[in-house]
């Protein structure tokens, strides 16, 4: 008996050196030390033994059985601890490899655009205000004297929401809603989106504008020529020539559109100024007094003058891009080269 022990626990020993798995080592622990393993049926055989083997057989059975399950332990650590480690190494890592480069985004020519123009009018003392693009007929038309029936409600053809609500043609009302909410004296501009039913190769039926205005007792048409000079001179250089052109506006009396020196050809003629030299860039005038009468301000005690321009059209001229469609297409390979 004591030989066959002796020879089980030897054999457990090698069959647990060599297993390499889990399942494996259960196996084994079963074949030796389970309910019907090699070591219980030793134990369960003692009966025969005659009363002075008994006790020596059982103490030594259980000796081996205790060493087998520390044994057992000891190596189901070891295997564990080994395939931690092949893990390991097969997941392995390379946290010093470089990442994948995010592509860096660019500012829309548009943004540009507008944040020069706007920072051109802060340095001139000009705040920046912002309104609804879904705006009331009476901010939008009314208010800037332009009634129900005029014909100037077809120069800006209008996207209506309802009979009384439309897409804003102009950011004009925003003026009106700061005019009524604050007393002169005023200087504002008014960036953001405009709508009007328009669609081919030079216009877009969402487009931008900055408008802007200055109202104070005894400003004049010199005072305009003056702050929209220095504009032009600050956007697009100071050796450009710049004239004021008479025009009309239903909210302006009297009203001048500003041309400046053609930027493509200098002046002398091309397909881009229609050979005549100039290129329009904005609108101007002197606020009509029906527009202060709308607001409850006295025209004889105040006057102002207003100005307007689309930010596509200058940013096509700044940066030469000859179709406006490219600025709403958002293709990349346009984008990034501003
Ligand atoms: C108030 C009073 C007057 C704003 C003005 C223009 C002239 C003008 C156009 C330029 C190109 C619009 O984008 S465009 O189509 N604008 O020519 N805008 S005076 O006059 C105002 C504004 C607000 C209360």
């Amino acid at each position: 008996m004591k030989d066959k022990l002796n020879k089980i626990e030897e054999e457990a020993l090698q069959a647990a050196s060599v297993i390499t798995t889990e399942v494996e080592m259960q196996q084994v622990r079963a074949r030796y030390l389970g309910r019907k393993g090699e070591i219980t049926m030793v134990m369960k055989g003692m009966g025969q033994l005659s009363s002075e083997e008994r006790p020596l057989v059982g103490a030594l059975a259980n000796e081996v059985k205790d060493r087998l399950e520390e044994a057992f332990d000891v190596r189901q650590d070891a295997l564990r601890q080994e395939l931690m480690q092949q893990n390991l190494a097969s997941e392995r890592l390379d946290v010093t490899l470089p990442g994948r480069k995010l592509g860096r985004g660019y500012k829309h020519p548009i943004t540009k655009v507008t944040e020069e123009i706007v920072a051109i009018f802060a340095a001139l003392g000009f705040g920046v205000v912002e309104g609804p693009e879904i705006e009331k007929d009476f901010y939008n038309f009314e208010a800037l004297n332009i009634p129900k029936d005029h014909p100037a409600r077809d120069m800006q053809d209008t996207f209506y929401v309802s009979e009384e609500v439309v897409l804003r043609t102009h950011t004009s009302p925003v003026q009106i809603r700061t005019m009524l909410k604050q007393k002169p004296p005023l200087r504002v501009i008014a960036p953001g989106t405009v709508y009007r039913r328009d669609s081919d190769v030079t216009h877009s039926p969402m487009f931008h504008q900055i408008e802007g205005f200055l109202v104070d007792r005894k400003v004049t048409f010199g005072d305009l020529k003056g702050i929209l000079t220095t504009f032009i001179t600050e956007f697009f250089g100071q050796n450009v020539d710049v004239r004021f052109r008479p025009s009309f506006f239903p909210f302006t009396e009297p009203s001048a559109e500003v041309d400046i020196q053609c930027v493509i050809c200098g002046g002398s003629g091309c397909r881009v100024c229609g050979q005549t030299g100039w290129l329009e860039i904005l609108g101007s005038g002197m606020i009509d007094p029906e527009v202060f009468k709308s607001v409850d301000y006295d025209p004889v005690v105040y006057s102002g003058f207003a100005f307007g321009m689309g930010i596509e059209r200058i940013a096509m001229l700044k940066y030469g891009v000859n179709d406006l469609r490219l600025f709403f297409e958002n293709d990349l390979r346009f984008l990034k080269q501003f």
